[in-house]
């Protein structure tokens, strides 16, 4: 008998000390994007501040945190989290009202979260973002793909349900193009020779994309889609929508090359290359 309550012991301080309880909050908002060209279209987002940012919110967890995630719906119309990865979906989140969900990851890597309601015409209003769950304290970066056909957008802020064919014109890295995707902390990789640097991607637009990268070859550490892929090192990585990827880069010489998806048209921005997918990783000795 006092062995059975020693072991118990044992095991409720193991399962203590390997969970972690944090809590975090996520806002749904309403606001404008406004292209490089001088268009302003309606947009929404998922943000850490109730002010609207383009950039959808970008979660990182300990691969032992419980995430007990408050969820704020700022805009007129009804919203909900849903994770497929991750196997969570909140209640429905009427407007001005808010919900709460526990996440929690079996394993470590990249995972995408987007607005379940309406599927997927409210995640093609701009509400899809990554989560991560590390278990290592590698340097990380992280690009969320996305194109942005202005047509769509206007149409699904209108409650119209698009007819023509999706031909997106922008295509995106956290909401941004070249070159401000070079200005942007998040994306932009910089390191020293020797380094291990992780690069989580997810793809929460519509069309595939194929990152190739100049200069050196990478990892592939997480696959959402093909987990037998893992482990491979290559410099080409394909990436279907509602995917995600987690690489690892360990840079063997210094110097400044770029990435970029190799579906061209995705380089582009309104028809002009290379406003698109196009980035820089900034090696130093
Ligand atoms: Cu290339």
């Amino acid at each position: 008998m006092n062995r059975i309550l020693i072991c118990f012991l044992f095991l409720s301080i193991g399962l203590y000390g390997l969970s972690n309880q944090i809590l975090d909050t996520l806002y749904i908002n309403q606001g404008f994007f406004q292209t490089f060209n001088g268009s302003t279209i309606s947009y929404k987002s998922f943000n850490s501040a109730s002010d609207f940012d383009k950039t959808n919110a970008v979660l990182t967890y300990s691969s032992i945190d419980t995430v007990s995630l408050t969820l704020i719906n700022n805009d007129v119309i009804s919203h909900q989290f849903r994770s497929a990865s991750l196997g969570v979906s909140s209640v429905v989140i009427a407007p001005g009202s808010q919900a709460n969900i526990s996440i929690h990851a079996e394993q470590a890597g990249t995972y995408i979260y987007y607005d379940g309601q309406d599927y997927p015409n409210n995640k093609n209003l701009g509400l899809a973002g990554m989560i991560v769950f590390k278990n290592s304290n590698a340097a990380s970066f992280y690009w969320n793909l996305k194109e942005l056909d202005t047509l769509w957008v206007n149409e699904l802020s209108n409650g119209i349900t698009p007819s023509a064919i999706y031909n997106p014109k922008f295509f995106l890295i956290n909401g941004n193009h070249n070159p401000n995707i070079n200005l942007d902390p998040l994306a932009r990789v910089v390191g020293n020779v020797g380094d291990t640097i992780l690069i989580h991607i997810s793809n929460t637009g519509n069309a595939s994309h194929s990152l190739h990268f100049h200069g050196y070859h990478l990892k592939l550490l997480q696959s959402s889609e093909h987990p037998y892929q893992e482990g491979r090192i290559k410099d080409t990585f394909p990436i279907h929508p509602m995917q995600t990827l987690t690489l690892q880069m360990v840079p063997h010489q210094p110097g400044e090359y770029p990435v970029h998806d190799h579906n061209l048209v995705a380089v582009t921005g309104a028809n002009l290359y290379p406003n698109g997918m196009f980035l820089t990783m900034l090696i130093t000795p």
